[in-house]
């Protein structure tokens, strides 16, 4: 039996609709592939507001971690060095740009992260990948937290190790930090017969529409709910029809508004539906006018979920705003779209880990393609951190429970008829 977890709503009716007969699990927490520690942290942190500081996360300072644990060559603090060692090469390296960070093996011997046991010139793996993520652009206050957390993880088992430990375990270490600090909130959960209304809200060309079709279609054909689409961008003649266009392969009803007022009729008029999907107009998250007319709408509307939809190809700086610009939509999830367009989650990661400016709302799904209803799935921690950074080494993921995206393309309906 193959246990799904995706589209299905909860398991007391989950199962009379499915053909197969299996039992369905759609219960998150019952996901076998998300290592302990991360689901304990999700579990709490998944539970705070939008925008409000999350209790379960816990909160590693590079001041914290006891350098005794490690084999730190000196009585520096071992993170202060490594971005000394990176300021430093900055400043340093005229013109050179990237090639700069050769320069802070130069220091390593003495100051840093792990230098002991590497040359003059050779960078120790820690210090490696501190550098990596700075270059990938994620902040400095990010990237201390996110490495104090890995060491804390290579504190563990540095006695059973040699103390010199690989790049790849290293990169394992910091996974596992980054990992630890997602907020997953699981699929959309729908009953039949009991109308459940999901939103999805962002930018202009992040996906809403596509991803809006994508989940139409989970859940019509794989889930077997029946779904009703509602769009309220009549900004663009383009944006109905290619809805449209999704509501009549799918047979689904389909209802237009242009004003909240014509809400609540609209919303009746899809009929007994189990799960009703709106698409809107993408928004700047600039404009507060703008956010303010897509509130009304909302407010109209009253759904039971509003996902924020963000593209993996922003900046960490435009998730930032975007994410602060929709903050009066109060959106409970964040959809992440157009993973495969992203060899590099680092700093879509710190904006979505970021601790200083906005907390954002836990991830419910992550699409990698243009493919409908194909490139969607419900959002794992290991999908996510497996696109860290660049050219990872990956062969000890499984040690860690993890798997690749790939390994979860048969959960995010359930289980075909
Ligand atoms: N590569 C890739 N393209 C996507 C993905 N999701 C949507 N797109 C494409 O992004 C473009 C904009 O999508 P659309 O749904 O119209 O965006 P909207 O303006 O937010 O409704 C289209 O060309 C989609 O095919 C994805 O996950 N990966
Ligand atoms: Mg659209």
């Amino acid at each position: 039996m193959e246990v799904t977890a995706g589209l299905h709503s909860g398991p007391a009716d989950g199962t009379s609709h499915d053909a197969s007969g299996s039992r369905v699990s759609a219960n998150y927490a019952d996901e076998p592939l998300q290592p302990a520690d991360v689901r304990s942290v999700n579990s709490v942190a998944a539970s705070s507001g939008y925008g409000t500081s999350p209790t379960g996360t816990p909160n590693i300072n590079a001041g914290t971690i006891n350098p005794g644990a490690a084999p730190v060559s000196s009585g520096q603090n071992p993170m202060d060095a490594a971005y000394q060692n990176y300021d430093a090469s900055h400043q340093h390296s005229s013109g050179t740009g990237i090639q700069g960070f050769g320069n802070v093996g130069n220091g390593a011997g003495q100051g840093g992260f792990y230098g002991a046991g590497y040359a003059s010139g050779e960078l120790s793996p820690a210090d490696s990948l501190s550098l990596r993520l700075l270059q990938a652009g994620v902040e400095e206050s990010t990237a201390r937290r996110w490495m104090a957390s890995a060491s804390s993880f290579a504190a563990g088992i540095a006695n059973s190790e040699s103390a010199v430990q690989s790049d790849q375990r290293w990169m394992e270490h910091l996974q596992r930090a980054v990992a630890r600090e997602l907020n997953l909130c699981g699929p959309i959960r729908t009953q039949p017969g009991d109308r459940h209304v999901v939103a999805l809200v962002g930018p202009t060309g992040v996906g809403k529409t596509t991803t809006v079709a994508k989940l139409a279609a989970g859940f019509r054909i794989e889930a077997r709910r029946r779904v009703g689409l509602l769009t309220i961008d009549t900004y663009r003649i383009a944006a109905v029809q290619q809805l449209k266009a999704y509501a009549e392969i799918m047979d689904l009803p389909m209802q237009v508004v242009e004003k909240p007022e014509q809400m609540e009729t609209a919303l009746s008029a899809l009929g007994d539906v189990d799960l009703v999907l709106i698409d809107t107009a993408g928004r700047s998250p600039r404009s507060d006018a703008r956010i303010e007319q897509l509130s009304e709408f909302l407010r109209a509307a009253h759904p039971d979920e509003t996902h924020l939809v963000l593209s993996a190809t922003s900046s960490g700086e435009n998730i930032r705003t975007t994410l602060e610009g929709f903050a009066p939509v109060r959106a409970n999830a964040v959809t992440l779209t157009k993973l495969d367009e992203t060899p590099c989650m680092a700093s879509v990661l710190a904006a979505l880990t970021g601790r200083d400016r906005v907390v954002a709302p836990p991830l419910s799904y992550l699409t990698n393609g243009q493919q409908v209803p194909d490139d969607i799935a419900v959002a794992d921690a290991s999908g996510l951190v497996a696109q860290l950074l660049p050219h990872m080494p990956t062969a000890g993921l499984g040690e860690m429970g993890f798997e690749t995206m790939d390994g979860y393309e048969s959960l995010h309906y359930g289980e075909a008829a």
